[in-house]
This record gives C-alpha cells, structure tokens and sequence, in this order.
C-alpha cells in the first residue's frame, strides 16, 4: 500500500502490540517498516523475552498466568491511553478475538486492530454465523439451522440429514463437544455427551446437527477488509496437517486447489466477510470434499499463525496492510485478482518432545542456529539463551519455505531442517523429518485426520535411529580429540575448556542412548 497514495485519515504513530512470542515480533517489525513506534506488553516470566529486547518499550502487565497479563484487557486499554498509543495490536490467541475488548479499545479511543466488535461477535457464536451464511449465500455443511431442543427432534433430524451425522456444540469451536454419530443407535448417548461438554466447556449446552464430512481437506481462505466495504481475497492456505485439531504444517497454494475453485472460493470467503462487514485481516475456514465441494466452517476474526504463507506467495505483507486498513486506506485496486505465485510452506516448531507423547519440553535453549539461504524464512520469538517457560503455548518459532514450485518447496524445506539446530530443549523437528518423508505428504494427498491417523498406525516412521548421526559426526570427534589433546599438551587447563565446547559429542551420546520410536 504506497505511501504516496491519496489518504485523508489519521496515521498510527505508536501502536501497543498486546502479545507475546513470535507474533509480537513479527508484528514490532511491521510496525518499525512503516515508522511506527512499537509498544509491548509482558509478563513477569516474559521479561528477558524477544520482543521485550526488539521493543521501542515495553510494560509489564502482571505475573506469568495469563489470566493475570495477557488477558486483562481493562488493564492493557488503560495502558495504551496512558503510554499515547493510538492503537492495539492484539496478534492471535489472547484478546484477539475478543469482541468486548475491541469494544472498550473503541470506547477508549484506541485504534483496534483488527474488525469490528460486531463483526467479531457476529462470527463468534457458530449457528449464528451459520444461519448468517446461509442467508448470505456461503455453502454450509448440510444440516440444521438452530439448535436441537431435544433427543426427538435429533433423531428425526438426523434421519433426515442422513449418516453419519455430527453433533457441534452451538456456541463452540475447535472441536469442544462435537460428536461423530454413525447410527440412530448412538445418537442418544453422543447427544447427551455432546451437551454436558458443551455446557463445560462454552457454559451453553445448545447443540446442533451437520451432516458428517468423511475425510476433508481444511482449506481457509485469506480475506483483507477495508473500511469503506471493500473485501477481498488473497487465496488459499492448505491446512490439512494437523495433531489434535493442532495445525502443523501449512502451504499455499493447496494442491487441491485449481484457479477455478481458487476463485469460487474466494468468493464465497469475500461474501462471508461481507455478510457482516468485515473489515481488517480475517480468515474463512472451509472443508474441502474429495468431490470439490467445499463448506463454510468458521470465520477467524484475526491475523492467523500461518498468514506467512500467504504473503510468500502474494508478496503481500499482511501486517502493514492490517496497520493501512486500520488508518482508513482503502485497499489498493491491484489487489483485486492476485494469483499465488510459486509455493510456500510453513512448520510450526514446537517445544515439545515427538517420542514421549509430544509432552512440552520446558527449559534453556541453550544452542540455537537457524538456517539461511535463498527461500527461507524464521519467525521466531526466542533466541539463543532464552528460556521456554510452561505458562505458553509451547510454539517456539516458524520456519517458512518459498520455492519455484512445491516439489522445491519441499526439497527447499528439509535441506533447512538439516540447517536447524537447537540444543537444551526437544522439539519436534523429528515429526516433519518423518512427514516430509511420507509419500502422501509428498504427492499432496492430504486430510484432515492424515496426521493423526499415521501417527496412530505407525505409519511414521521416526527418523533413522540416531546412530547415524554419530557415525556422520565421527570425523567432527575424531578433530576434537585431537584439537583437545594439542590443547592439553600446550595449556594445561585448557583441556577441560575445549571438552566443554564439545557439546556436539555430548549430544550425539544422548541421541544414540535414545530409543528410535514415537511413544
Ligand atoms: C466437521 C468435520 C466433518 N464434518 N464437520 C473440527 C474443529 C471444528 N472447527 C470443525 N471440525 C470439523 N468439523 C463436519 N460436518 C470435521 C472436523 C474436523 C476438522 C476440521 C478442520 C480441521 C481439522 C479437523 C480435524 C478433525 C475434525
């Protein structure tokens, strides 16, 4: 969005990023592109923190819990209107979808960005976005309009909408009290058990039914609102790779995904968006049939983990035009039918340890390399030295891959993991070490249970047992021994130093003492 564009609205000029982590850099270095001054919040255990470091300032907001920081919306307002910034930055997770919180930036006088509290509010209750869908012309997933009064008025809906059917929770999202019901037989108990989840998890029992999708693709679309009604879409992201409804790996575009259904989509998202007036960064959440049908989800009203896809294969740097739109910049007329060029891949790296049930892997990183080179790109929000606490999500950084095409990306991407290298804590590298070499990942042949099924199945193969890599290493031990042996005999002393820095070999001792399956 050039500068030189005519723009009769009032420019940010200090913007409080309220998060934490790799969003609140990536956001801090969107705003340092456009001259912005970067504010951001912290928590006690985030003192020492990447973004803390990077800041033009930061605040502490209260201890670890999150409750207690990046949750206290009143406390981070006020906080804006003391320290003059002119808007809130609320990245993913958090108060990012927050429609109250949207609604005392507002009432504040404090930029909010993102879209309107209505439009949040409107997109957060699933029927209600459901029924706004319907009327507005987005396809739904087959199935009901309000929610199930009682166990009779299931049974006949379900025969009518026909197995297997699914029970959604109507106030939910991301998988809390859904149901898969296969026969009349089970409906009564899922019913029941899908209530009392919901009811826990939402405080609303309501429920509702859909018809049941057999192994989709998750396909969401990226949409960009400006504030004079224009909406519109920036494609795809192939979302299908995900461990407990846990997004792993992301691309764009979707092999699934042909110019012809690119624009069908995208259309069907831009009507969404519009069906409530949606302005800012959102995305809509699409399953993807076998058959090309696809189906409205949901619509997530903020900037996504995966939004670098996206701006790799559209050259699009989604946090400053989140910043324009914000200003009241209209959205450029070039932006109208862009089309993905080459192909980009995500790998979220978590701290978390693949062969003992993926359990967080806590602790200091105590050596860190990321790779370089052409294509490649790291979003991180640690650094070498830096602690990962138990308070957060455990996502450590995103290393992001851009190619000619996806066989490149691919290539491109397991050439950077073997650049990787973190010490101190697990992560879970070894999961897309074993996913780049499985040969449905390879041919694009993805769903959404793909990962979790392989995984359960065995049909993942952990990467070749460690050994390996001691015998690859033995050269490098070979010169170390030698170089702490010319040491010994020349300092004595020294000896002990160099075998300190030798903490490669100890390394590759851990790693073959290792067992080589996933548990
Ligand atoms: C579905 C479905 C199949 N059929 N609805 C899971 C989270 C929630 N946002 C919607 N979800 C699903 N809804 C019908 N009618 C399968 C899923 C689903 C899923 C969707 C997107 C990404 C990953 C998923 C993993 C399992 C199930």
């Amino acid at each position: 969005m050039a500068d030189s564009a005519p723009f009769s609205g009032k420019r940010l000029r200090k913007v409080l990023i309220a998060n934490r982590g790799e969003i609140a850099v990536r956001v801090l270095r969107g705003c340092r592109e456009l001259g912005i001054s970067a504010a951001v919040v912290y928590s006690e255990a985030d003192r020492a923190s990447l973004p803390v470091l990077m800041a033009d300032e930061a605040h502490c907001i209260g201890p670890a819990p999150s409750r207690e920081s990046y949750l206290r919306g009143e406390a981070i307002v006020e906080l804006a209107v003391r320290i003059g910034a002119d808007a809130v930055h609320p990245g993913y997770g958090f108060l990012s979808e927050n429609a109250g919180f949207a609604r005392m930036c507002r009432e504040a006088g404090i930029t909010f960005i993102g879209p309107s509290p209505e439009a949040m509010a409107a997109m957060g209750s699933k029927v209600e976005s459901r029924r706004i869908m319907m009327d507005a012309g987005v396809p739904v997933v087959p199935g009901g309009r309000d929610p199930l009064p009682d166990l009779e008025v299931a049974v006949a809906a379900a025969a009518e909408i026909g197995y297997p059917v699914m029970l959604k929770a109507a106030a939910g999202g991301g998988g809390k009290g859904m149901r898969r019901v296969d026969s009349p037989g089970e409906l009564a108990a899922a019913y029941r058990s899908a209530r009392s989840e919901a009811a826990s998890s939402f405080g609303d029992d309501a429920v509702y039914l859909e018809k049941y999708i057999v192994n989709p693709r998750h396909v969401e679309i990226q949409v960009l609102g400006d504030l004079h009604g224009r909406v519109i879409s920036l494609g795809e992201r192939e979302c299908s790779l995900q461990r407990r409804h846990q997004k792993v790996v992301e691309e764009a575009p979707s092999v699934a995904v042909g110019p012809e259904l690119r624009r069908r989509m995208g259309e069907a998202a831009v009507a969404a968006a519009r069906a409530v007036g949606y302005s800012n960064a959102g995305t809509v959440e699409f399953l993807l049939a076998a058959d090309g049908s696809f189906y409205f989800l949901e619509m997530n009203t903020r900037l996504q983990v995966e939004h670098p896809v996206t701006e790799l294969v559209t050259g699009i740097d989604l946090v400053a035009a989140q910043i324009r739109v914000a200003e009241g910049e209209p959205l450029p007329e070039a932006w109208e039918d862009i089309q993905p060029h080459g192909h980009a891949i995500e790998v979220r790296l978590y701290a978390e340890d693949p062969y003992q049930r993926f359990v967080p892997s806590p602790g200091v990183i105590q050596r860190l390399r990321w790779p370089q080179g052409p294509g490649i790109r790291v979003d991180a929000g640690v650094y070498e030295g830096a602690e990962v606490t138990i308070h957060y999500d455990p996502m450590l950084a995103k290393l992001i891959v851009w190619a000619e095409d996806r066989p490149r990306a691919l290539a491109r991407l397991e050439r950077a993991l073997g650049e990787l290298q973190v010490e101190g804590i697990r992560t879970n590298v070894p999961l897309f070490r074993a996913l780049l070499a499985d040969p449905d990942v390879q041919s694009g042949a993805l769903d959404i249970a793909l990962l979790d099924r392989k995984l359960a199945a065995g049909e993942l193969p952990p990467p070749p047992p460690p050994e390996g890599d001691l015998h690859a290493d033995l050269p490098l031990i070979a010169a170390a021994i030698a170089h702490a042996q010319q040491a010994a005999r020349s300092a004595p002393g020294a000896a002990a130093a160099a075998q300190h820095r030798s903490h490669w070999s100890a390394t590759a001792r851990r790693e073959a003492l290792r067992g080589a399956t996933w548990r």
